[in-house]
């Protein structure tokens, strides 16, 4: 008697932990499930600087540069993009384009960003030549110039229309393309002396129309990088990364100006830079950006591409926002 109560109280024990592992277990998939945050692109690609654009077919795309392991420099060599209907569950596309591909730059393929116009699809990407000197910068030969691409299908392949960049000079990259809705198409980029302008493209999208024009920008002009333009009911949205960093926003009546400041949205991580686009995807407005994460890194931080809900105040003010491990894991539900 003595030992069958003994063989009963340790089959009691043995399943009560089973059942406390499983439940352990249960709880590990469940915060699995709700992190979303780096996005979770599959494989080990390093991305960053992604754009968000939601195109005919209803899928959200998300166009990114591409870090290569470990790399000096921000040496880059070509585009990817990712494509979800949950932004959770991500198919890859790429590389889409490289800097192989192009005649007339054999790196730094940067920030880019995509359009869609007259039934064609375009990368819009910056690249370029040389090498900074960052000891003695008189020596610097780096160059870089903002191109474009195109493509029957938003996946690519995508083919350099111009065999050459746009311009010369000045000096630019972080090229962000806004079509407002008459189908004009406006390009803002982060250029030598020249931030804070905007140039119209051409309706074929193969060359600009007029001049780099200075935008009013209210009296506050700080160091900035990746313009991003969009527009939500009545007002146009100019928002960038200032000094590199902090998320920071104009807003206006037009797409040219003049702009008015309103202040910081997200602020900065690690004194690293960021880089963001803000799209809005099934009646929700989302924030792409990247982190610097140690993730099986051999070099510390690297860049990871994210994304986070954004909300907006009465006045068409936009809230702060944090960075968060489950980011818009919940977009399914959310959006059902
Ligand atoms: O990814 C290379 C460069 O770093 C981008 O063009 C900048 O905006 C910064 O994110």
């Amino acid at each position: 008697m003595k030992k069958l109560a003994k063989v009963i109280s340790v089959a009691l024990f043995a399943s009560a932990v089973m059942g406390c592992s499983q439940q352990a277990t249960d709880k590990q998939v469940e915060q699995a499930e709700v992190k979303g945050n780096p996005l979770n692109f599959g494989g080990k690609l390093r991305t960053a600087d992604p754009s968000g654009h939601v195109w005919n077919d209803g899928k959200m795309y998300v166009y990114t540069s591409h870090d290569e392991e470990c790399q000096e420099d921000f040496w880059m060599k070509d585009w990817y993009a990712f494509s979800s209907t949950d932004l959770q569950n991500w198919e890859t596309h790429g590389p889409l384009l490289s800097v192989d591909d192009l005649s007339w730059a054999d790196n730094y393929a940067w920030a880019p960003d995509a359009a869609y116009k007259n039934g064609k699809y375009y990368l819009v990407f910056p690249a370029g030549t040389g090498h900074k000197d960052r000891v003695n910068p008189e020596n610097s030969t780096k160059w870089m110039g903002i191109g474009i691409a195109e493509s029957d299908s938003p996946t690519g392949p995508f083919k350099d229309m111009i065999g050459g960049p746009l311009w010369r000079t000045p000096y630019a990259n972080d090229p962000a393309m806004f079509i407002d809705d008459d189908g004009q198409a406006y390009l803002y980029v982060h250029a030598t002396n020249t931030d804070y302008h905007v140039i119209k493209m051409a309706d074929d999208m193969r060359s600009t129309v007029g001049e780099l024009t200075k935008m009013d920008m209210g009296g506050y002009e700080p160091k900035m990088e990746g313009p991003w333009v969009f527009k939500r009911g009545e007002y146009y949205y100019f928002t960038m990364p200032e000094n590199n960093r902090v998320l920071t926003y104009y807003m206006s009546k037009s797409p040219t100006g003049p702009w008015e400041y309103k202040g910081e949205f997200m602020e900065q991580e690690h004194q690293s830079n960021n880089h963001h686009s803000i799209v809005e995807y099934k009646g929700q407005w989302i924030l792409f950006y990247h982190r610097w994460l140690d993730i099986d890194s051999e070099c510390g931080r690297q860049r990871h591409s994210a994304a986070e809900y954004l909300y907006f105040n009465e006045d068409g003010t936009i809230k702060p926002v944090q960075r968060t491990e489950k980011g818009v894991s919940d977009f399914a539900q959310k959006v059902k």
